[in-house]
């Protein structure tokens, strides 16, 4: 599906946005999944500015939730929002990826991750052989990684890209960790433990906490629907979670 917000966004978003489709697409089964009402197309302009997010979802048999959230905050800022929430019967990590920039302008903020939510928080072997053996490049500008952000695994990447070239590199990076983990999830057998299941659960419910404490997204999303709506959002959109 194409959308009509990103061809307006920052290239390396539109871009990406293309690239986890097209993954999605070739690799995993989908299915339509039912966004909450009223939270597919949004628009807010609480204090002046306008804020527009499309949502775009899918389910699998190994995922309960793919998400896919392209947001505009006034002129000048683009966001690109994805989680991929397992069906926690399948004893497979959380990819997550958030790109934060000014349209035509830099990008501040490139992140993304495939986090562990089991009981040990480290990724099965097949992750992080998989994922040691791609090429690393180097970044000119990491990030450090706020307080609440315990979640993620050693693989996590958090940089400011500098130009073209580094833009290109997070791109390649991103396609490779949502290439190995979709070709692992799909030849993925499902739990039988009822314990690990219950395991999983509580590690996606500990992930979506943390996530929810990112200050810097509840301060866009409430500056144009307020604090109610905002955690609404923040609780059954971007970060929801099944109680055992
Ligand atoms: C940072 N997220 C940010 C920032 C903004 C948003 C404005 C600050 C950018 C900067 O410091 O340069 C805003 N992100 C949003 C909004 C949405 C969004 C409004 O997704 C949704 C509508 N965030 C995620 C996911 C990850 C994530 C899936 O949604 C990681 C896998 C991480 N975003 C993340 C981190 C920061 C960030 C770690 C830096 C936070 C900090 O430095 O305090």
């Amino acid at each position: 599906m194409s959308s009509s917000l990103r061809n307006r966004q920052h290239s390396l978003i539109r871009q990406l946005a293309d690239c986890i489709e097209m993954v999605w697409q070739e690799n995993l089964e989908l299915s339509p999944y039912i966004v909450p009402q009223g939270l597919g197309y949004i628009e807010g302009h609480l204090e002046g500015e306008k804020l527009i997010i499309e949502n775009l979802c899918y389910q699998t048999p190994q995922f309960r939730k793919l998400h896919l959230e392209l947001a505009q905050v006034g002129t000048g800022l683009d966001i690109l929002h994805c989680v991929m929430f397992p069906n926690p019967e399948y004893a497979l990590p959380i990819f997550g990826a958030d790109i934060v920039g000014g349209r035509g302008g830099a990008i501040s903020a490139a992140i993304a991750d495939l986090s562990p939510v089991n009981a040990a928080r480290s990724l099965p072997v097949k992750y992080s052989q998989a994922l040691s053996s791609l090429p690393n490049p180097e970044f000119a500008q990491p990030r450090a990684l706020p307080e609440w952000a315990d979640i993620f695994s050693e693989f996590c990447f958090f940089v400011r890209p500098m130009g073209e070239q580094e833009e290109q590199a997070f791109l390649n990076r991103v396609r490779d960790f949502l290439t190995i983990h979709c070709q692992i999830a799909k030849a993925e057998a499902a739990l039988t433990s009822d314990l690990e299941i219950a395991e999983a659960i509580a590690g996606q419910q500990y992930y979506c906490e943390k996530q929810q404490q990112n200050d810097k997204t509840r301060r866009i999303l409430e500056k144009s629907f307020g604090t109610e709506w905002t955690d609404r959002y923040m609780t059954t959109m971007l970060f929801d979670f099944v109680s055992c």
